[in-house]
Parts: structure tokens; sequence; C-alpha cells
């Protein structure tokens, strides 16, 4: 398998890390969403990363589409989500919140580097919803004794959350006082330690 993308982005570090995690090897190409828009087009029409190509050619994208085919792929045991039932739907239901506060935090970044006047009203908007996305994940770790967010191992839940506050923390320092999330600086923290979000990550490149 191949994966494309920059580490920088959350979505491709998510599955990067993921497939590490699953013990599926895969080649990496750093390919810029910006220089090297016609190479990933070749793969990806909407020249969007990740896009992951499998084995037999096929090129997904969506980094949630992929990371459900390789959770069917994998042996049951090494799947990183339940293949169904309430677990999975909340476990669907916290990564769909980390993802949503990622894109949020994407938009604010591009805002600035794609419009001569950016638009206040709309980094505001964005602002509010990475805030109240992180308010929502703490309160939900909060009421959950266990080790992991989903039980006693590490799950998509954990790697989707743990990339978003590392990218919202790098592009938007401001945005995250550790005061005020504590329990999501110590998911941080834990994640960060583990050999895969070690190998797999590059500070923010935050140019065309
Ligand atoms: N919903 C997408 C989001 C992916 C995404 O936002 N990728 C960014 C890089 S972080 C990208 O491709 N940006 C270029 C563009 O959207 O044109 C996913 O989960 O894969």
């Amino acid at each position: 398998m191949i994966l494309i993308g920059q580490y920088d982005s959350p979505f491709v570090r998510r599955v990067g890390i993921a497939l590490t995690e699953m013990g599926m090897p895969f080649e990496h190409r750093p390919w810029s969403v910006w220089g090297d828009a016609e190479k990933i087009a070749a793969y990806n029409p909407l020249r969007r990363v990740p896009t992951l190509l499998l084995d037999d050619g096929m090129a997904l994208i969506e980094s949630g589409a992929i990371l459900d085919a390789l959770d069917e792929m994998a042996p049951p045991e090494r799947a990183l989500l339940p293949r169904a039932g309430a677990a999975r739907r909340d476990g669907l239901r916290v990564v769909a919140l980390a993802t949503g506060t990622a894109d949020k935090a994407v938009s604010l970044l591009y805002e600035p580097l794609h419009h001569d006047h950016p638009s206040e009203r709309w980094m505001a908007r964005c602002r509010t919803q990475i805030a109240e996305g992180l308010h929502a994940l703490e309160d939900d770790r909060a009421r959950r004794a266990t080790g992991w967010w989903l039980g006693g191992t590490l799950s998509h839940a954990d790697i989707a959350v743990a990339c978003m506050l590392r990218f919202v923390r790098e592009a938007h320092p401001p945005l995250f006082d550790e005061a005020r999330y504590p329990r999501l600086a110590a998911h941080a923290t834990r994640c960060e330690a583990r050999p895969s979000f070690v190998a797999i990550g590059q500070p923010i490149v935050n140019k065309l």
C-alpha cells in the first residue's frame, strides 16, 4: 500500500498511525496538496490527502472510508473499532467530533493563506466551532473511567483525537489552554509517547 500526503495533516497522520498500529506495511509519498497537486490528481481528482493506493491499484480517499476499509482488511483482533453495535456507534461519534474539529482547524489555517482579505466572521465561527468541539471531547472523556477512550485498548477514537490535538495546538496555540482541557492534554501526552506517534508526524508546513 502507498499512503499519499504529508504528516502535518491530522487526517494523513491518523491513517499512517493506524496502519502502523495495525501492523500493516506501507510506503509513504509525502506529496504536498499545493506543490504536488497534479501528481495527487492522478489518483484522486479532488487533489486531496490522505489518498491510499491499495495493492490491487484501487485509490481510496477520505480518511474515514480509508480506515473503514483497513479495519475490514485487518485480522479482527487488530481492527481499531468494533465491527458493529453500540460500541462502534460510540466510537464513530467520538471520531466525528475529533475530525470535525480538525476540519475547522484546517479551514482556519487556510483562510488567510487563500484570501487577500480573510473573513473575520468566518474565522470567528471556526474558532467557536473548534472551542465547542474541544469542550465536548473534554466532557466526554471526563465521563469515562477507562484507560483508553473506548476501553482497555487503543482505538480510532484515541488516534483521531490525538492527531486533531497536535494540529490545533501547533496551528492555533491560543485555542488550546491546557488548564481548560486537562483530560485532553493528558490524552495527547499518552498518545504522543507511543512509538507510532513519535515515528509519524512533522511540523506544519504553513505555505502554498
Ligand atoms: N474529510 C477529509 C479531509 C481531508 C483534508 O482536509 N485534507 C487536506 C489536508 S489536511 C487537503 O487535502 N487539503 C487540500 C484541499 O482540500 O484542497 C478526510 O477526512 O480525508
